[in-house]
């Protein structure tokens, strides 16, 4: 007998788990482009295009490595749409296999289900570690286990002890843990960031491209441009040029926006990591490297580090730990249905009007876009966390769930009541109008805060620290908040729910905002 190996759309890893199970002479591995993982959200084009082409170019270097693979892609006359069928038609057309060997998925849903193959296929299933990352579930857990708070500074001063990045003699370089104090500096004007790489699309890509047009024409996205890398060698060659190109300036700008710039000096390699073709060790050695060969600063290597070594190992563990709760929670009661402007860019808040605009065209935005702006006005405005997840699961081409969820229900909406952020990443106008020159560009003015002309997250701002008032008042992280609300003039506060409930009701209307 022989065994079976499902690789995902998002396991595009030599090194994978389930592929150390198998034995390349007499082993399968199966891999299938299928409806119901293209469309149980309409992921937006460009996310589609990047994970079949980059699972294409996988199965063919699977193949180089001696492999023997069985690929159905989109449109093949077998393709059964979903992966259970799949593999079960692979299953009982070649009667050998006694043993699938597939890593845990990424994503709870999918989990679930694979636990309820067996009688379907009536083969053993084997669900391997996913050793995408540094650290294991279990790590997570220990760590977290006892623990009232599970905050990620925390967790992140532990994997730099455990796995030795940035560390001299047990102690952080620098005597400091954390250098996000200087990474708060807006885009010096006349100061443009390097272009993104683009890669030329090959055959390969330019099928895959028509085939997107074509069957999933309906979905959100532009694709009149695709230049993601799709293969192992392009994804290196991304992190590569991000090292000389970006990173000296990453720190410093991390947290800036800027009118057209939707690069700025970010690492754009969220869409590598998250599919496999990178793994994080990789990337937190190349900057471990760029630290020993001083290629750059320490706040600029740190807050790189801290994105991957903390935050993006943090928000894994902190999923597994919290599903299936957390897709649940709605600490806040928010009930508001999204915008339309979230789908078009059709709304006067020149903010958010770029920040969709880019993640329409791109299937990208950076972390202060999706944070400071949309997420900040999903939170300010009382969307409902079902409606939200959905959207940005759908939009980023790096959107799966254990990263999507706790970063939108726990980061920015507060769904999950603190579980991952102290207080809530809530911000008034003068926030996006110090970190970007966004407000120059705005038909609002950000320095005014009721009428016509007021920039809406200026009273929204108010309106939501008002509306819970009973929720956050006693967090010693937010009494300086209330202190200041406490002194404000109490005519002004009610025009700012007044101009908040006529926002509410246009926005109702869906008449522009
Ligand atoms: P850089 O700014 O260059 O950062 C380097 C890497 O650090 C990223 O590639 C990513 O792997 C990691 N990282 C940074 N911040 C986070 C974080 N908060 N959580 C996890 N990893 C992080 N990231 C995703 O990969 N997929 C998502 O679906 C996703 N959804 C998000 C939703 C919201 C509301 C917010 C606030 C953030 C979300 N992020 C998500 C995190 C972050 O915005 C993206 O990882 C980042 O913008 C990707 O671009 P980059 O590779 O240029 O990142
Ligand atoms: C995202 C995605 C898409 C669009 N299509 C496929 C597919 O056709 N076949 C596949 O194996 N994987 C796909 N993926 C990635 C999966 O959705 C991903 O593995 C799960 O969401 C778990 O993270
Ligand atoms: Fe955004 Fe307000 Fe600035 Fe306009 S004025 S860009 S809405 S923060």
């Amino acid at each position: 007998m022989a065994a079976l190996c499902l690789l995902l759309g998002d396991q595009l890893n030599l090194s994978m788990s389930s592929l150390a199970k198998i034995n390349k002479e007499k082993d399968y591995v199966i891999m299938a482009e299928v409806n119901s993982e293209a469309t149980y959200v309409k992921h937006h084009k460009q996310k589609i295009a990047f994970v079949f082409s980059a699972m294409r170019h996988f199965a063919e270097l699977l193949k180089e490595e001696g492999y023997k693979v069985h690929y159905v892609d989109y449109l093949h006359e077998n393709n059964q749409g979903s992966l259970v069928s799949q593999v079960q038609a692979f299953v009982e057309d070649n009667n050998e296999f006694d043993t699938l060997y597939v890593a845990k998925p990424g994503e709870y849903r999918l989990v679930k289900e694979i636990e309820g193959w067996s009688k379907a296929l009536n083969i053993e299933i084997n669900i391997t570690e996913d050793n995408r990352f540094m650290a294991t579930e279990e790590d997570f857990s220990n760590w977290a286990s006892g623990k009232k708070q599970l905050r990620m500074e925390f967790f992140y001063r532990e994997m730099r002890k455990q796995y030795g990045y940035l560390m001299e003699d047990k102690k952080p370089v620098g005597d400091k843990w954390n250098y996000d104090a200087d990474n708060r500096k807006k885009l010096p004007k006349g100061q443009v960031p390097p272009k993104p790489d683009k890669f030329d699309t090959d055959d390969i890509t330019k099928d895959v491209i028509k085939l997107v047009q074509s069957e999933f024409n309906e979905h959100f996205g532009d694709l009149n441009e695709f230049h993601y890398a799709v293969t192992r060698e392009q994804a290196l060659l991304v992190l590569e040029n991000f090292i000389h190109q970006r990173l000296e300036n990453f720190g410093s700008y991390q947290d800036a926006m800027a009118q057209d710039e939707p690069w700025m000096y970010h690492s754009h390699i969220s869409f590598y990591l998250n599919s496999g073709l990178l793994h994080a060790k990789e990337v937190l050695d190349a900057a471990q490297n760029a630290y020993d060969n001083q290629l750059a600063p320490i706040n600029a290597i740190e807050g790189f580090i801290r994105q991957i070594l903390g935050w993006r190992e943090y928000v894994r563990g902190f999923y597994w730990h919290f599903m299936p709760k957390l897709k649940t929670d709605n600490f806040l009661e928010a009930k508001r249905a999204l915008p339309n402007f979230y789908w078009t860019a059709n709304t006067d808040m020149n903010c958010l009007s770029q920040s969709v605009k880019q993640t329409k065209e791109f299937a990208y935005a950076h972390h202060i876009q999706r944070l400071m702006v949309l997420g900040n006005f999903a939170l300010l405005a009382g969307l409902h966390p079902d409606e939200v997840n959905e959207w940005y699961l759908i939009v980023y081409g790096d959107a799966y769930e254990w990263v999507e969820l706790p970063n939108v229900s726990g980061m920015i909406l507060f769904s999950d009541g603190g579980n991952l952020a102290s207080k809530p990443y809530a911000a008034s106008g003068s926030y996006i109008n110090k970190m970007s020159n966004y407000c120059s560009h705005c038909r609002y003015s950000v320095k005014e805060k009721t009428g016509e002309q007021a920039c809406p997250f200026n009273y929204l701002y108010w309106d939501f620290i008002q509306r819970h008032q009973s929720r956050f008042e006693r967090n010693p992280r937010m009494a300086m908040i209330y202190r200041t609300m406490s002194k404000m003039d109490k005519k002004q506060l009610e025009y700012m729910q007044d101009d908040a409930s006529s926002f509410f009701e246009k926005l109702a209307n869906n008449e522009k905002v």
